[in-house]
């Protein structure tokens, strides 16, 4: 028989990856959108059409019940937040609403329908949790025994929903686990972040259309991966015979400097400095300076590797860009 899986954040970035390889795998796939005239609906239903959209909203509870009750899940996936890190400093209420307070009334949802013993539930945590601080960093990078030190409200929100989801399978015997995914980029990546804001801003340089980029601080180092490879871990996480927790990351890590290297190389430049403007209001309140995971367990229990390397990730986003911008 057909399983059932319920996506929320069907529209972004994860949640696009993910619906195609569920629906790939056989699963009949659901999808949450919130908001009256969400114009990201249109586009959802057109590059999936296998997705059943539910309309609902991670601050209603009413609607997670009734989205229970429409689409039947042996699987919840929940990728929907405010997840732009700099944006919560702007909307930090809204953040702990959704990207906080919305985990439980997930779970809430779940048992509520009577889903709590049959239903998978799958939160997505983030590196976002560790902080980067010096007096908590380990050597070989941080895994699931790590501490935590958030250093934003997104951050903040985000080990809320980490703490009731292990509560939630503590409490109530759930299969609920959680991915402490480290950053995770791609051609589907919001322009927003700051990897495809560059992907698409080197494109267009090469094409004449834009003369040069604006960023913040360029000495933050990220573990970046390829959100493709990162939704099978997702998925291998929920097959598991027990509910539990794991990092997936590369074990590496680069400055924004590097993928700048890399991106204006791949259009033929070498020094890239002349194009690229530092402004003020790209930087944040607070900074995670450094992102380096240890994915050992997952590599161990889950059998999961990442597969893109860091040159490949770069090269994939940069020829999208080009194509899209074509
Ligand atoms: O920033 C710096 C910025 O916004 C990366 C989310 O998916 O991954 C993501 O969070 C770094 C930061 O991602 C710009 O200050 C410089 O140090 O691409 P980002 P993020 O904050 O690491 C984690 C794992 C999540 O969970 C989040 O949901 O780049 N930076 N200049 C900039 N960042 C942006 N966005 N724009 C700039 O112009």
């Amino acid at each position: 028989m057909a399983k059932n899986a319920l996506i929320t954040g069907i529209t972004g970035q994860d949640g696009g990856h993910l619906a195609k390889l569920l629906h790939e795998k056989g699963y009949k796939v659901f999808g949450i959108i919130r908001g009256q005239h969400n114009p990201r609906r249109q586009i959802t239903e057109a590059e999936f059409p296998y997705v059943t959209i539910i309309e609902a909203d991670l601050t209603d509870q009413s609607s997670l019940i009734r989205a229970m009750e429409v689409s039947k899940p042996d699987e919840v996936y929940n990728l929907a937040a405010v997840s732009h890190v700099g944006y919560s400093f702007k909307n930090p209420q809204l953040t702990v609403d959704v990207t906080g307070k919305g985990v439980l009334n997930m779970l809430e949802a779940i048992r509520l329908s009577g889903g709590e013993k049959s239903v998978r539930f799958y939160q997505a945590s983030t590196s976002e949790m560790f902080g980067g601080l010096d007096y908590n960093r380990p050597g070989k990078g941080y895994d699931e025994d790590s501490l935590f030190h958030p250093r934003s409200p997104y951050g903040v929100a985000k080990l809320y929903g980490h703490w009731i989801t292990k509560n939630y399978r503590e409490s109530y015997d759930m299969h609920a686990s959680c991915g402490i995914l480290f950053n995770h980029e791609g051609e589907r990546r919001g322009l927003e972040f700051v990897t495809r804001k560059i992907s698409n801003a080197v494109a267009r340089i090469k094409l004449g259309k834009q003369d040069y980029i604006e960023l913040g601080s360029l000495d933050p180092k990220r573990d970046w991966g390829y959100a493709g490879d990162y939704v099978e871990g997702m998925w291998r996480i929920l097959q598991q015979d027990k509910p539990d927790d794991y990092v997936l990351a590369t074990g590496e890590t680069h400055t924004i400097g590097e993928f700048l290297d890399l991106a204006f190389k791949e259009i033929g430049i070498d020094d890239w400095k002349p194009y690229v403007k530092q402004n003020p209001a790209f930087m944040r309140p607070a900074e995670v300076d450094i992102l380096l995971g240890n994915p050992t367990k997952a590599e161990k229990v889950l059998g999961w590797k990442r597969q893109v390397d860091f040159p490949g990730l770069v090269k994939m986003m940069v020829d999208h860009d080009l194509k899209l911008e074509s």
